[in-house]
C-alpha cells in the first residue's frame, strides 16, 4: 500500500477525551473514530488490526474443534420471552419496535438463538458434540462506556456454544474452549491468566475469565505468581484427548476476580512471597451453564438409553474488539503503538527518505515491488513528509519493520532496518533486507 494512495489519519495533538494509553494511541494512529458514546467506526489501520485478531480466534477455534455459523445482529423478542431473559436483562439491553410493532433487540449475547438453531435440527445424541461459533457485533447498553473499545456499547465479539449429552462431554468441551483461549492470546503476544469468575446474566455455577494484567484494567484480580510463567499449550495438543491434565495444573493455583474472591482462602493457600494482587484485562470468558436455556427452550436430544434429555450447555466469549485495546496496553512505548507481527495491520514500513530523487525512488519502488509479491504486507511511505516526520508516523502506528532507504545509505550499497520493538538498526545492502524481511525475523 502506498500512504499517498491510502487513508490514515493520524492526529498530531493528544485527544482530551481519551483516559488511558490505547485509547489515546487508537484515536492518534487513526485507527477508530467514534461515532457517539461507545460507538465506534473503524478506520483502515483499524480494520486490518481487527481482522488479524479475528483470524487467529477463527483458527484457533476451529483447531478445537469449533465450527463457524454467522447469526444476526437483531433477534427477536419471543426468543428471549422463552428463556425469561427479556425482561431479567433489563435497562442494558437495546430494545428496538419494527414497522409491524413487533419486539426486536439488538443481540447483547446469543444463547437463546444457537438454542433455537440447534433444537430445529438436533435430536440424537449421536450428533454430539457440538460447539458453534460466530463473530458478529453486539450491543450492550454500558452505563459508563469508557475507555474506546475496552468498554464500548457496540462491540465485536467471537462467541462459541457447546452442546453435550452429559455434564462429563460438557466438561471436556470446556476444557477445550479453556486450552483454546489460552493458545489464541499468547498467539497475540499477551500472556493471560484464567480466573474464576462470577457468571453474572449468563448463567451457571463454573466459569472463568480470561485476565491480562494491566494497570488501566477494570478488574481487581487476585492470583498464584506461578500462573504468569505457565506453558502454553503447542500447536499439536489433541483436543479429542484429555484435556484436564493442562486445565487443572492452572485451576488447582488460586486465580479469581475481585466478585468471588476469598481473602482468607487466598492467604491460606498462596504463600505471601507467590501473591500477586493487581488490575487486569477480561479478555475473555467461559461459562457452564448445564440446562439454563436447553431445559425452558426445549433443546432436548436422545440420549443411548432413548430417553430424551436436555442438553448440557456452555458458552466461551472472546472481546475481539477490546482485544485491540488490550494488545496496544501491553504493546507500546512513549513513541507509539508496537504491534506484535501476528496482529500487526503491516508487516514492513518502507520509508523513502528523498521522494523525488530518481535513485532512492527507484530502489524503494524495486524493494516495494518485491516485498508485495513476497507476501509481504508492507505500507510504503511515498509522501513528501520530512524524514522526522515521517520516522515519527512509523513509530506511532507501529509496524514491526521499518526498512529506511536513502541517498546516503544507497551511495555506500545500504538500506535500514529498524526493529521497532527494539529500536535495533541493522545497515544492510537491499537484497538482504528483502531476505531478512521475508524470512520473518
Ligand atoms: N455469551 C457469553 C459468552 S459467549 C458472553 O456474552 N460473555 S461475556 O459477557 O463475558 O462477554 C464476552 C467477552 O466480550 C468479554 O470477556 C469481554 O472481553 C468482551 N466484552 C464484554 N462486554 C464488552 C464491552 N462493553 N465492550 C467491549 N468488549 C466487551
Amino acid at each position: 500500500m502506498r500512504l499517498s494512495h491510502y487513508f490514515l489519519p493520524v492526529l498530531k495533538e493528544t485527544p482530551a477525551e481519551a483516559q488511558i494509553v490505547s485509547h489515546r494511541l487508537m484515536l492518534r494512529a487513526g485507527l477508530i473514530r467514534q461515532e457517539a458514546a461507545g460507538i465506534y467506526a473503524w478506520l483502515p489501520l483499524g480494520i486490518r488490526v481487527l481482522n488479524k485478531i479475528k483470524a487467529i480466534v477463527h483458527e484457533e477455534m476451529n483447531r478445537a474443534g469449533a465450527i463457524e455459523i454467522l447469526m444476526p445482529t437483531l433477534q427477536s423478542a419471543e426468543l428471549w420471552r422463552e428463556s425469561g431473559r427479556y425482561d431479567d436483562y433489563g435497562k442494558e439491553m437495546l430494545r428496538i419496535k419494527d414497522r409491524h410493532d413487533r419486539d426486536l433487540l439488538y443481540g447483547p449475547t446469543n444463547e437463546e438463538m444457537v438454542t433455537e438453531i440447534f433444537r430445529a435440527y438436533v435430536r440424537s445424541y449421536k450428533q454430539l458434540p457440538l460447539n458453534l461459533y460466530h463473530t458478529q457485533w453486539k450491543f450492550r447498553d454500558e452505563v459508563r462506556p469508557r475507555f474506546g473499545v475496552m468498554r464500548g456499547r457496540e462491540f465485536l465479539m467471537k462467541d462459541a456454544y457447546s452442546f453435550d449429552i452429559d455434564a462429563r462431554a460438557a466438561r471436556r468441551a470446556y476444557n477445550r474452549m479453556y486450552v483454546a483461549y489460552l493458545r489464541t492470546f499468547a498467539r497475540m503476544g499477551l500472556k493471560s491468566i484464567p480466573m474464576r469468575a462470577e457468571a453474572g446474566p449468563i448463567g451457571g455455577d463454573l466459569s472463568h475469565e480470561f485476565i491480562v494484567l494491566a494497570e488501566t484494567g477494570e478488574s481487581q484480580v487476585y492470583c498464584h505468581k506461578d500462573l504468569l510463567d505457565m506453558p502454553i499449550p503447542n500447536e499439536d495438543t489433541d483436543f479429542h484427548g484429555d484435556l484436564e491434565s493442562i486445565v487443572r495444573a492452572r485451576t488447582e493455583l488460586y486465580a479469581a476476580t475481585e466478585d468471588v474472591h476469598d481473602s482468607a482462602r487466598f492467604e491460606k493457600e498462596v504463600p505471601p512471597e507467590k501473591r500477586l494482587s493487581a488490575r487486569g484485562i477480561e479478555v475473555g470468558q467461559v461459562f457452564y451453564f448445564g440446562t439454563k436455556y436447553s431445559a425452558p427452550m426445549k433443546a432436548v436430544v436422545t440420549g443411548p438409553d432413548g430417553k430424551e434429555v436436555p442438553v448440557e450447555m456452555g458458552s466461551y466469549g472472546i472481546g475481539v474488539s477490546r482485544l485491540v485495546g488490550a494488545i496496544i496496553e501491553a504493546c507500546h512505548d512513549d513513541a507509539g503503538i508496537i504491534w506484535p507481527v501476528s496482529v500487526a495491520p503491516f508487516r514492513v514500513a518502507l520509508i523513502n527518505l528523498k521522494s523525488g530523487d530518481v535513485a532512492t525512488d527507484k530502489a524503494c519502488e524495486s524493494l516495494y515491488s518485491r516485498l508485495t509479491t513476497a507476501g509481504i504486507e508492507t505500507l510504503y511511505d511515498d509522501t513528501d513528509e520530512r524524514p522526522g516526520a515521517k520516522f515519527a508516523t512509523a513509530d506511532l502506528i507501529g509496524i514491526p519493520y521499518q526498512l529506511v532507504v536513502g541517498p546516503r545509505g544507497l551511495s555506500a550499497g545500504n538500506v535500514e532496518i529498524k526493529v521497532r520493538a527494539t529500536g535495533a538498526k541493522h545497515e544492510m545492502p537491499a537484497d538482504a533486507a528483502v531476505e531478512y524481511l521475508v524470512q520473518g525475523n
